[in-house]
């Protein structure tokens, strides 16, 4: 079980404390090879967003994407200071934008004193070299920002492993345009060998490190799935809290079982998996995680490097989709979380959709209304909660199959299975056996298929 993070800030220094200096660590988008975020920076850098149009998108994904992406930014500790769109049939493959939008942008951050421009779209390596030579300041991506953001808010050393693994595959590629920067950071002796470049030197010590992070997060995950097969024989179910970052799933959490997890109007707040055990209104204990939020365009390098923390949600009984009701697109919200969860192999793990911050406004109970199964609720106020808690034990029964056993005395190994396994509503002694009626999940009811002898339908 996760341990409440102490939570390192992310850089966001008010106006007061502007210093004009850059005696920051690192720096928006820069890597150094390990996690930054710990040092409070101590300026705000200034940022052009750029959104491109292309075929089949229309200008309001734009200006969503472009929206979030001023979020990312300004989360991750900079400041937007303007925003350019353009139309394109598809991206230009030396510079994503066309030429006279280079100029453009270029003339834009000039005017703007911009320290760096942010394209809502993943550059290729070379997109991202030409753009940096003509604009003469750093171009960016939205998967940069947003691994910049990961990067300040781990804190657990599973989190700070799982982030800086996916920095370095985000890096690898970039090499060529990163070179400088990483040799500056020294090879040292006995990283050079003869004949090779500093850029396979470099290549090589980052595939190093890679397997190394790859090879601790293995052992931390077999922990995990140790951890969870024990839970699984006590026969408690798991439900995982899923969804959009700032959906309100940490806040849910607390609410129902005071685990203390850290809760802010900030994106992705939450990295660490935290579970803790709650009791459902039937009386049944489950198990409930709180987890990392997802995101519109989520770096694959993400979703890969967070398999570990990510396997409760595979392994979970039943998914609580937590969604902000009150946001400007919850279908947005939930079309991007359910893209995610397929990604990670979780796309058929049963959901029961929250639409969450009824007490903002009533379109989370309209939402609600009109979405097979679903509840309104406010994790703050605690409105709903019951009904979702109904909710979750409905649904976790209807999983079960109520079965009729028969197991003779001296089968006491077989009545403690049962009893494990399954919740136990009927038990009777009769001459050389006891009768027992219990809800069984599918996979105890094959295992204990020699002492069924009725299967009820599910009530
Ligand atoms: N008004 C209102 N605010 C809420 C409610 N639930 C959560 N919030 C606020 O929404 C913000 C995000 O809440 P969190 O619980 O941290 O959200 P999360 O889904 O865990 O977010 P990440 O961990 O960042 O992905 C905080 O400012 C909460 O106080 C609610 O029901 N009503
Ligand atoms: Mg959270």
């Amino acid at each position: 079980m996760a341990e409440q993070p102490d939570h390192p800030r992310g850089g966001r220094a008010s106006e007061g404390e502007q210093t004009g200096t850059d005696s920051h660590r690192g720096g928006f988008g820069e890597f150094g090879g390990e996690t930054g975020g710990l040092i409070e920076r101590t300026f705000r850098e200034k940022i052009v967003v750029v959104g491109v149009t292309l075929d089949g998108e229309t200008d309001e994904d734009t200006a969503a994407g472009l929206d979030e992406l001023e979020l990312l930014v300004d989360t991750a500790g900079a400041d937007p200071v303007a925003r350019i769109e353009q139309r394109r049939r598809a991206p230009d493959p030396a510079t994503f934008i066309g030429k006279g939008k280079v100029d453009e942008v270029k003339a834009t951050s000039d005017h703007f004193d911009a320290d760096t421009v942010v394209f809502d779209d993943e550059l290729s390596p070379a997109q991202q070299f030409n753009l940096e030579r003509t604009l003469k300041r750093s171009a960016l991506d939205r998967t940069a920002v947003i691994l910049d953001i990961f990067a300040q808010n781990a804190s657990s050393p599973e989190g700070k492993a799982q982030v800086e693994l996916a920095q370095l595959q985000y890096m690898l590629p970039r090499l060529r345009g990163m070179g400088k920067k990483l040799s500056q950071q020294g090879g040292g002796i006995g990283t050079r060998g003869p004949g090779e470049t500093q850029l396979e030197v470099d290549r090589r010590r980052i595939v190093r490190r890679m397997h190394k992070l790859q090879d601790q997060l293995r052992k931390v995950q077999k922990t995990r799935s140790t951890q969870s097969k024990r839970r699984r024989t006590t026969a408690n179910r798991s439900i995982a809290l899923v969804g959009y970052t700032n959906a309100g799933k940490s806040t849910l959490l607390n609410r129902l079982t005071n685990a203390g997890v850290l809760v802010e109007d900030r994106l992705f707040a939450t990295l660490d998996a935290t579970t803790r055990r709650l009791q459902l209104p039937g009386g049944e204990m489950v198990f409930a995680t709180d987890t990392v939020g997802f995101v519109r365009k989520l770096p694959h390098q993400l979703v890969e490097a967070f398999r570990s923390t990510l396997d409760v949600v595979i392994d979970a009984d039943l998914l609580v989709h937590v969604v902000d009701g009150s946001g400007p697109d919850p279908q947005g919200d939930m079309d991007a979380v359910r893209k995610v969860l397929v990604e990670i192999g979780a796309g058929d793990v049963p959901e029961l959709i929250a639409f969450n911050k009824l007490d903002l406004s009533d379109r989370a109970q309209r939402w609600a209304d009109r979405t097979e199964g679903a509840v309104a609720l406010s994790a703050h106020s605690g409105v709903g909660v019951e009904k979702l808690l109904l909710a979750v034990g409905d649904r976790l029964r209807a999983m079960t199959i109520m079965t009729e056993l028969f197991v003779p005395f001296a089968r006491g190994d077989v009545l403690a299975q049962v009893h494990r396994e399954g919740q136990v509503l009927v038990e009777a002694a009769e001459e050389t056996g006891m009768r027992l009626r219990a809800r069984l999940e599918p996979d105890s009811r094959s295992r204990l298929a020699e002492w069924v002898v009725d299967e009820a339908p599910v009530q």
